[in-house]
């Protein structure tokens, strides 16, 4: 599908360190690179007829300064805020402050891991959140993000 003015924009952001995806830590993180997810991402958006504007930093200003610029510019923000998910107040103060609907995904279960992954500011402002569920996490955030935005009108 060609992209038109009519389709919706959804920002795909991805905070430290997922450069790495792949590369390292197969065991927690799976196989796949980041161009494989970017490349999920494509092929998901297109099938459900959403623009996406895919990026990744390791600078949390960089990230922050990402999410106002999407303020009245897209329709919506899937965010893996990586290990600024644990950290970062300012990360979750931007993304209050843009007014979007935000769904946080991470690709292994926080959960499950050290207790220190356990908590996330962002997930005390993210309309949803996707965890455990490997880089398919990403797809499934972008279906519910068509749905928040057809139900959003
Ligand atoms: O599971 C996720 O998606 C995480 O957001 C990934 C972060 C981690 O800090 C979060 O707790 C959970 C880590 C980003 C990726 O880091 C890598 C490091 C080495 C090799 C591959 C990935």
């Amino acid at each position: 599908m060609q992209q038109s003015a009519k389709m919706p924009l959804v920002a795909v952001l991805n905070g430290p360190n997922l450069n790495m995806l792949g590369l390292r830590q197969p065991e927690v993180y799976g196989r796949a690179t980041l161009d494989d997810v970017e490349a999920l991402c494509a092929e998901t958006a297109e099938r459900l007829g959403l623009a996406i504007d895919f990026r990744q930093t390791n600078g949390e200003g960089e990230l922050i300064s990402w999410v106002h610029e999407f303020r009245g510019h897209a329709g919506g923000i899937i965010i893996n805020p990586a290990g600024y998910s644990h950290t970062s107040v300012a990360l979750l103060d931007a993304l209050m402050a843009v007014e979007l609907p935000v769904i946080e995904v991470h690709i292994s279960n926080i959960h499950k891991r050290e207790e220190f992954r356990h908590h996330s500011y962002v997930s005390r402002m993210a309309t949803g959140v996707i965890c455990g569920l490997g880089i398919r996490g990403y797809a499934l955030a972008l279906t519910a993000m068509a749905d928040l935005l057809e139900d959003a009108g």
